[in-house]
């Protein structure tokens, strides 16, 4: 018997700084109805979605960055959206600032959740590859403060097979390290469910912004095929106090062909029917690790972070 499974990319419009949590969950809620509509099983939300892109001010007291954050799930105001979900019998993920306590430690996290067709929150995921900087910076128009609000993640990339899918998440930046599609293809990931925030400038590197669509299709294509896995990547898009982020939501094949992209920088959900035995055909052919990868010639990876040219 294949299995297929209906997925939707629920790509959110902008998000101002007035905007409530409230009404972000209502947003939220619409499109898990539109997907219930189009017979989703999973629906797939961006990076940080409850809030604006809150790391591109410079806050000098903690307190007032800790506004952006939440210190329960599901708290009151995402309740409602747990709540439908299980209505509708539809598993979801979606993103949120995470502040926990430990001892007498404060940790703050980007982090993304998978949430059951129970309501339960199934899988966690804290992100990883935090792009960025941590002070201010007087040469940007907008800050990309990540270092400086975010701890790295504590629970590597784990992936869980729920719905008879192995499924993991990443975050937004990691979708551009390899590392990070081959550390959940070694677990035998058949999806990976991840949200983004992307400005369309990067203001130390202008040279690269026209090319800011294509590189987020590269990195999550190329992930996609040589994982032998399905990837949804979703944005929260539009122009966001001032700042354009991409859209482009898409749902990526095992072939690494996109198969659904969204069309509009705003609230848009689009669908897939996703077969996850397509995924085997590639997992057991060109991409057989057992069969094919060759580790003992790839201690260079967790040895060494930076590049060391050679010496001559
Ligand atoms: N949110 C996020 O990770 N955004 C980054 C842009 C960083 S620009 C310094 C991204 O990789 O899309």
């Amino acid at each position: 018997m294949s299995r297929i499974l209906n997925i939707g990319a629920a790509q959110l419009g902008p998000i101002q700084r007035s905007d409530t949590r409230k009404n972000v969950v209502e947003r939220m809620c619409e499109l898990l109805k539109q997907a219930k509509k189009k017979n989703c099983d999973v629906v797939v939300f961006p990076e940080l979605c409850l809030t604006t892109f809150f790391p591109r001010w410079f806050f000098e007291d903690s307190s007032e960055v800790d506004n952006f954050f939440e210190t329960e799930m599901p708290n009151k105001e995402c309740k409602p959206l747990f709540d439908l979900g299980q209505k509708l019998g539809i598993l979801f993920s979606f993103g949120f600032a995470e502040l926990i306590k430990v001892g007498k430690d404060t940790k703050r996290f980007n982090t993304s959740i998978i949430v059951n067709t129970k309501g339960e929150i199934e899988l966690k995921y804290r992100k990883i590859h935090l792009p960025g900087h941590s002070e201010f910076d007087e040469k940007r128009s907008f800050q990309h403060l990540e270092k400086r609000y975010f701890d790295i993640g504590d629970l590597g990339f784990p992936v869980s097979r729920i719905m008879n899918v192995n499924m993991g998440m990443c975050i937004c930046n990691d979708r551009r390290w390899s590392e990070t599609y081959r550390v959940m293809g070694l677990q035998d990931v058949e999806l990976i469910m991840l949200g983004y925030n992307t400005p369309l400038q990067n203001p130390p590197a202008p040279e690269h912004d026209h090319l800011t669509s294509f590189h987020n299709h590269l990195s999550m294509q190329a992930g996609a095929y040589q994982n032998a896995t399905w990837v949804v990547g979703v944005a929260k898009a539009g122009i966001e106090e001032g700042v354009h982020h991409l859209g482009q939501s898409s749902i990526i094949s095992p072939s690494g062909e996109i198969v659904s992209m969204a069309t509009t920088i705003d609230d848009e959900l689009i669908t897939a029917s996703c077969n996850f035995d397509l995924c085997r055909s590639y997992k057991e052919t060109w991409f057989n690790f057992e069969k094919h990868r060759q580790p003992q010639h790839y201690h260079l990876i967790t040895d060494r972070i930076g590049a060391i040219p050679p010496e001559k």
